[in-house]
């Protein structure tokens, strides 16, 4: 069940109650079914939201601000971690057996210190002018185990090659010019080659071949300081090894690295892979530790997030990043919005009042009960949604479904509401624009921008004195964020109907919606309580 993605389910923008406890109801349900499944909410919730999930006890959901594509999300390649020390000869051997030949080069904190490929290391071959600057910082231990070599005399401590690599092909009396002060030299069985390299200075002799070495040599190295080993190799192939001996670091790319975070975006992170040349490209953590690797393949084969849709069903009232997921459902009680997936998908949309009926529903259809703090919250959407059975957008279903969860939830509906209701919002301490988001949509109406916001209010003195404020706000912001229509609906069950303040572009708009007199763009429409039934098809009907 691990190993399955996590499937993200969020309701819509400026959620209300139905879109915050149908995305957990859902989820829940997905998990029984041994899904991993997580509920999100994509904005704030609201003050009725926030006294249900306290009532049911539940946590609120998580933010997900965004639903794109995370280098996480991959299965990037792991890559083999290799100390900044270890030779070349076994860089190369670890290196040759992975997929992308390539590996990241990590300190003992398992730090990204730099990468190398294997371009890296023949280049090391082809180069080579001088060793000497990369024999000073290679480990006697490096050496030993390349050469398969046997220390005689000295030891790590002792190794301190200030010089260069030589052989000591010629006869003693001419070794001087060639030999000297902490050279490393190659040297056969010859007593007095061996002598002669000690005297001039050398800091390591290397015996080829197998050759013997006296007694007296080996104490005169220790007195020298000098580092005596002996290999079974002949001389060329020792001065070959010696090269491979040499610590990965000197040959590592560690400048101007193009290091990408675990948690960037994709669609960030390809421009810099396609502009640069690189064949993979470290991926680290907040620790900047290495996670793997990312190539270009994987922008072709990527995984993206998989997401269910609840209580909405258009890009627009929807998360960033919609067109990146991949969705598997939506459930959902809205008109069509015009969401075009890529394969065939679950979509159950229902003429009812509420998401949390259709859950509910689902929920009876697998003969699965529900927790009872989850049928409590199921519960509290319906209301909710439904206000409680008044809308006209209520049906029987939604007072079936509620009564089956209140049942479960072992919940007096009645007092319920109640409570709920003198818990959710007072507009009088919030800023017009706090109650223009306070549970907020977004339509294309025939390629017409339109927002609609709605609140429940039964304080008219609280409406008089907001409303002028509300106005004013309604108009900038029409003109800022260019809207067509700008529309704030506040519902009052006692009135039984909402009064619409209003901002549009084109002067006569909404009067010719509702066919009603808004010389203050202000109007009393009575038994109107729902703007997916009774507002925005008429502003459809108007806006051609
Ligand atoms: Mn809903």
């Amino acid at each position: 069940m691990a190993n399955k993605p996590l499937i993200y389910i969020f309701g819509h923008k400026n959620p209300d109650t139905d879109s915050i406890c149908s995305a957990i109801a859902y989820a829940e349900l997905k998990k029984f079914q041994g899904h991993q499944a997580k509920p999100f909410r994509l904005g704030k919730i609201n003050k009725e939201t926030e006294f249900v999930l306290n009532y049911f006890d539940l946590p609120v959901p998580d933010y997900l601000p965004t639903i794109r594509t995370q280098i996480s999300d991959l299965d990037i390649d792991l890559v083999e971690h290799l100390s900044p020390q270890l030779s070349l000869r076994t860089a190369w051997d670890k290196i040759k057996s992975t997929n992308i030949k390539v590996a990241a080069v990590v300190d003992e904190n398992e730090t990204l210190q730099g990468i190398v490929t294997l371009s890296d290391i023949t280049s090391r071959f082809m180069d080579i002018l001088s060793n000497t600057e990369a024999l000073k910082v290679t480990p006697l231990k490096n050496i030993v185990k390349t050469l398969n070599a046997q220390l005689l005399a000295g030891s790590e401590k002792q190794f301190k090659p200030s010089g260069k690599a030589v052989i000591a092909a010629m006869t003693p009396d001419g070794m001087a010019p060639f030999v000297g002060q902490g050279d490393i030299v190659l040297v056969g069985n010859r007593k007095d080659s061996q002598l002669k390299s000690i005297e001039e200075g050398a800091n390591c002799l290397i015996i080829t071949c197998g050759g013997s070495v006296d007694e007296d040599v080996l104490r005169k190295a220790e007195n020298n300081n000098c580092v005596i080993m002996r290999t079974g190799h002949d001389t060329y192939t020792v001065a070959l090894l010696l090269n491979q001996s040499i610590p990965v670091e000197i040959v590592m790319a560690k400048d101007n690295l193009a290091v990408f975070h675990i948690n960037d975006y994709i669609d960030e992170i390809k421009d810099e892979m396609l502009q640069s040349r690189h064949r993979a490209y470290p991926v680290v953590d907040n620790n900047n530790q290495i996670r793997g690797f990312i190539t270009r393949y994987h922008l072709i084969s990527k995984k993206d997030k998989q997401a269910i849709l609840v209580d909405h069903n258009e890009a627009s009232q929807s998360i960033d990043g919609l067109e990146q997921a991949q969705i598997l459902e939506i459930i959902d009680h809205h008109r069509i919005g015009g969401i075009i997936t890529g394969s065939p998908i679950y979509f159950k949309n229902e003429a009812v009042g509420s998401t949390a009926t259709i859950v509910s529903g689902l929920y009876l259809d697998l003969k699965i009960e529900p927790a009872a703090n989850i049928a409590g919250i199921l519960c509290a959407a319906i209301i909710s949604d439904t206000m409680h059975f008044k809308s006209p957008t209520s049906t029987g279903k939604d007072k079936y479904m509620a009564d089956k969860m209140a049942k479960i939830a072992n919940l007096d509906l009645d007092a319920f509401s109640g409570e709920m209701l003198d818990n959710s919002s007072s507009i009088k301490s919030m800023s017009p624009e706090e109650i223009l988001y306070y549970d907020f949509k977004e339509f294309f109406l025939n390629k017409h921008k339109v927002g609609i916001g709605q609140i429940t209010s039964s304080n008219i003195s609280e409406l008089d004195a907001a409303r002028e404020g509300l106005l004013l706000y309604l108009n900038e912001t029409l003109e800022k964020q260019d809207f067509h229509v700008l529309m704030m609906i506040i519902s009052d069950p006692m009135r039984d109907g909402s009064e619409i303040l209003f901002a549009e572009k084109e002067k006569g708009i909404v009067s010719r919606a509702f066919n009603a007199d808004s010389a203050d763009s202000s109007m009393f429409l009575e038994g109107v309580v729902s703007r997916k039934k009774q507002i925005v098809p008429f502003l459809n009907t108007v806006l051609q």
